[in-house]
């Protein structure tokens, strides 16, 4: 039924650098396709943690969707082979509220027969479909395209996060950013040889740079003067507002801080003023996560004391 792609089963490296496995589940929602835009019939699966599920709530928000795509919350500690369970006795995670499985594995199970089996660990964010139980897909980036077909058909508040004319420049956008920043930081963290670490981090503080001179004058990353909020910033602030609470010290990104960047410290500001945009952050989620879940990074599982300033102090 659902479209299923096979790809690298656990972390792959090239030359001691750190390569992402490519989405297994890439269907999408179309108006009279297989997954039709209808109201109340797709659920998100995430963690409060990963910076990609990030993006799908962000846009659920935005977009006024939150009557339309329920959503459950992982616990924020995932195994050493990238597992994620369903831990309602942690504040802010939930129990799976369609299937009652104990993991994310169960939902994965659920789509795809023969899915642990086959030695797959499953990823967030999903978004699954609770009329054909299935998943549609299970690439942030997708998903948050996809939900502008829900918006198309009438469903939310009418924003778009993807204006027609600016398709080409948001898509370029977050192409820029994806290798360098998004993937950066973990190709950074990651790094099993120190030249494959010093490619990562140099690419990614060049890629930052550049987007403290781009911001310089504007508010929002794409569009005319001083731009108009669309999925290209919905794609960056995920890793930015992770990135001196975590990826400063856990991933070795600490060339700076965002901090050390005015505009890009304005812009997180900016996005955390928008109307629940601050309640999608689940600082104490985020920074638990990271320092418990890799252990081959911190094995004693320490967590740091800082920062002492940034968006999550107040
Ligand atoms: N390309 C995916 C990446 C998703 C992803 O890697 N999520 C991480 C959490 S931040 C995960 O679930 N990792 C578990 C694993 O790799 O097994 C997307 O953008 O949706």
């Amino acid at each position: 039924m659902a479209t299923h792609q096979s790809g690298a089963w656990t972390k792959a490296f090239k030359e001691g650098s750190f390569v992402r496995k490519q989405s297994e589940f890439r269907d999408f929602i179309v108006a009279d396709g297989l997954f039709p835009t209808e109201a109340e019939r797709y659920h998100l699966y995430v963690s409060h943690a990963c910076p990609w599920a990030h993006r799908t709530l962000l846009t659920r928000l935005l977009l006024g969707l939150e009557d339309c795509i329920t959503y459950d919350v992982v616990d924020w500690r995932m195994e050493s082979d990238g597992s994620w369970t369903f831990n309602p006795a942690e504040p802010g995670a939930t129990k799976d509220s369609l299937h009652d499985e104990q993991s994310l594995e169960g939902i994965y199970n659920r789509a795809f027969e023969g899915w642990t089996r086959s030695g797959k660990v499953g990823t967030v964010p999903v978004l699954w479909d609770k009329k054909l139980h299935t998943i549609v897909n299970n690439e942030s980036r997708e998903i948050i395209r996809m939900f502008a077909t829900l918006t198309d058909a009438g469903l939310g508040n009418g924003t778009t996060l993807c204006p027609e004319h600016l398709k080409g420049d948001i898509d370029e956008m977050i192409d820029a950013n994806y290798e360098s920043v998004n993937n950066g930081v973990y190709k950074s963290g990651f790094a099993r040889t120190q030249s494959a670490y010093d490619a990562a981090v140099n690419a990614l503080f060049q890629r930052l740079d550049e987007l403290e001179a781009h911001l310089e004058g504007r508010d929002w990353l794409v569009g005319e003067g001083a731009g108009v909020l669309t999925e290209a910033d919905i794609c960056l602030f995920p890793t930015l507002v992770r990135f001196d609470l975590v990826y400063v010290v856990h991933f070795k990104c600490n060339l700076r801080r965002i901090l050390d960047y005015p505009n890009l410290t304005a812009y997180i500001d900016r996005m955390l003023a928008l109307p629940g945009v601050r309640e999608t952050c689940n600082w104490d989620h985020i920074k638990a996560h990271y320092f418990w879940s890799h252990e081959s990074l911190n094995p004693y599982r320490i967590v740091p004391a800082g920062p002492a300033e940034g968006p999550h102090v107040g």
